[in-house]
């Protein structure tokens, strides 16, 4: 038999439920009601603007709309803008080095960011140095900002023994299993924290020391532990002024991590700042055949995410942007999202080539034509000093020393850090399992490895016992420390 419920009934029904209404509706107790389907999308109702203040040529908008944010620019110490403009002078020039050596053959793989310093940068001088950052791998500028200034060698030195795999990688003054101990986490035992022990590719950077959590390669895996990081940050007492900072690119976003991370972001809350770094490629995937959607700024609404969308390429937007994010963040203990829209100029990585699926004069003319570098460059040199002198800021000359001096310090730690050993070749096969797996013991394992790790170790060792003494693998066992010698004790 059919029962029609009265409208009467129904409101009685749905107001005996807990949950809170803001109209009186039948079934969807959070929602006003329609007589018409109202179908919506938010490609056709046109795209979210993007801040912008510094325009392409580095001078400032004189749009009277944008009058407060002009004025909130102007209230940006100048030495903060030098700093900005330092690091963002010295990204290329550490890219440059060690991607030419990647293509000589001295390390392994490398990733530029050629193009996206005024995200990166930017971002970085929003943030306080303890912020907890998760980063994809583009964003080693959130590293140099934090080492700064350039005679602070430390990070350079940090990022040399990574991406050359060197026993001086932060893990390996660790012991070797995992989880540590709480004697092997002290502080003596391991002052920088347990990272990846030489066993990463390159620019998989990670430094305790700075709130700079490890690179990992599977994409997106960093948004939803960003959550649970800004999750337990919000239940931590005496971080209620920290915030958490996740980095991704756009291909990224279409990882389902993405969705999850967002979502358990929105409905947990915490203080979070999601920075998205639209530059326009996945590899070779360009952004029209990642989406169909007004780019990922309109997925931050449809997760109810204060969202919002810059120029990637305006550091000075990108750092007022993401400062009114974190503020945001911090007050209502909830996410924020910051879609930058920027263009990665340089391959994907070593790995890439991409002259095979975009042009390279489409890629000469956004260098030429909208560099992040030369909008700051040109609004910093705009600027007199504050001790009033009435000199610039910045100057050619300032330009060109301030080039030399980056390029011996990073080519000093270079130096160094190719001639350094890298860990023994043992320590590839411990630390696999964050628990040991019950049958390791079980199996009357004596070496303290699991079975699998074990048969690796032999092998290698019957490999190392019969090519190790011809040219190439003499070579490179030498690298190691206590070379074929300590191979032959295994
Ligand atoms: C789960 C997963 N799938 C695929 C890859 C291979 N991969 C590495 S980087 C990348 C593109 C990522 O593009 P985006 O997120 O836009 O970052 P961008 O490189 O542009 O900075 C892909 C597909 C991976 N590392 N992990
Ligand atoms: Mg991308």
């Amino acid at each position: 038999m059919l029962r029609v419920l009265t409208r009467r009934a129904v409101l009685t029904r749905s107001a005996s439920r807990s949950f809170a209404t803001t109209t009186p509706s039948a079934h969807t107790p959070l929602s006003a009601l329609s007589t018409t389907p109202e179908f919506f999308n938010s490609v056709r109702e046109g795209t979210i603007p993007a801040f912008r203040l510094l325009g392409p040529d580095g001078l400032l908008t004189e749009e009277a709309a944008a009058r407060e944010w002009v004025e909130r620019a102007k209230q940006v110490d100048g030495d903060k803008l030098k700093r900005m403009l330092e690091v963002m002078t010295m990204m290329p020039i550490l890219d440059q080095i060690l991607y030419s050596s990647q293509r000589q053959g001295r390390i392994s793989f490398y990733m530029t960011a050629y193009g996206e310093e005024g995200t990166v940068v930017g971002s970085a001088a929003a943030w306080e140095n303890d912020d907890e950052v998760f980063a994809q791998y583009r964003e080693v500028g959130v590293l140099l900002w934090r080492g700064y200034p350039l005679s602070r060698v430390e990070v350079l030195s940090d990022l040399m023994a990574q991406v050359f795999s060197t026993k001086n990688d932060k893990a390996t003054k660790g012991k070797l299993h995992w989880p540590p101990s709480p004697e092997n986490l002290s502080l003596k035992l391991n002052p920088l924290g347990l990272v990846s022990a030489g066993r990463q590719m390159p620019v998989h950077y990670g430094s305790r020391e700075h709130h700079f959590h490890t690179i990992s390669s599977p994409l997106g895996t960093q948004l939803p532990q960003a959550a649970g990081a800004a999750y337990a940050l919000k239940r931590t007492p005496g971080r209620e002024k920290s915030c958490v900072i996740c980095y991704a690119g756009e291909g990224a976003t279409s990882e389902g991590d993405f969705h999850a991370g967002l979502n358990m972001a929105s409905v947990l809350g915490g203080p979070l700042v999601y920075v998205v770094r639209n530059n326009g490629f996945a590899i070779s995937t360009p952004t029209s055949q990642q989406y169909a959607g007004d780019g990922i700024a309109a997925r931050g609404a449809g997760y109810g995410i204060e969202t919002v969308r810059v120029d990637g390429n305006d550091p000075l937007a990108v750092y007022l942007a993401c400062k009114e994010a974190r503020r945001k963040a911090v007050e209502t203990q909830k996410p924020v999202l910051v879609e930058a829209m920027t263009y990665r100029v340089g391959h994907h990585s070593t790995s890439d080539d991409s002259s095979a699926y975009r042009s390279l004069s489409a890629v000469e003319s956004v260098k030429k034509l909208d560099s992040p570098l030369h909008r700051l460059r040109k609004y910093v040199e705009s600027l007199d000093t504050s001790s009033g002198t009435g000199a610039p800021l910045w100057t050619a000359e300032h330009d060109t020393k301030f080039k030399e001096t980056s390029k011996r310090a990073i080519l000093k730690e270079f130096s160094k850090a190719e001639k350094d050993k890298k860990p023994k070749l043992e320590f590839m096969f411990g630390d696999v399992f964050a628990e040991r797996p019950a049958h390791a013991d079980a199996e009357g394992n004596r070496s303290g490895l699991e079975r699998p790790q074990r048969e690796q170790k032999e092998e290698l060792k019957r490999l190392i016992g019969k090519w190790g003494e011809t040219a190439g693998w003499k070579k490179e066992l030498e690298k190691f420390e206590g070379g074929r010698a300590a191979v032959d004790k295994w």
